[in-house]
């Protein structure tokens, strides 16, 4: 029983440890940023993504997934309505599929 008490209690120290920590590193902001992230977002490279940089790299993410939504529209929007519907989507994903197929036999 006390053995199980003991366990206990440093279970819940320790998830309070890591608590503190997390909410810690979050508002000092001193968790540094990962490699893919940094990739994305810092532009001039100084190893800190800075609000703007945030902000630009949320707005470019945007633009880059309405871009894409547009062709998609633009080629496959058989009826113009606007809207990709199940039929014109099994068409998307059939193409995509054949794509990755003609990499993978050039590859
Ligand atoms: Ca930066
Ligand atoms: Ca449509």
């Amino acid at each position: 029983m006390k053995t199980r008490f003991a366990i206990a209690f440093i279970v819940s120290a320790l998830s309070g440890l890591a608590f503190v920590t997390t909410v810690r590193a979050d508002q000092e902001g001193d968790k540094p940023p990962s490699k893919a992230m940094l990739e994305k977002y810092d532009a001039n490279h100084d190893g800190v993504i800075s609000e703007e940089e945030k902000e630009a790299g949320k707005a470019a993410a945007k633009e880059a997934r309405e871009a894409r939504r547009q062709e998609e529209l633009d080629k496959y929007d058989e009826n113009k309505d606007g809207k990709i519907n199940r039929d014109e989507r099994a068409k998307i994903k059939a193409d995509r599929e054949a794509e990755k197929d003609a990499k993978k036999a050039k590859s």
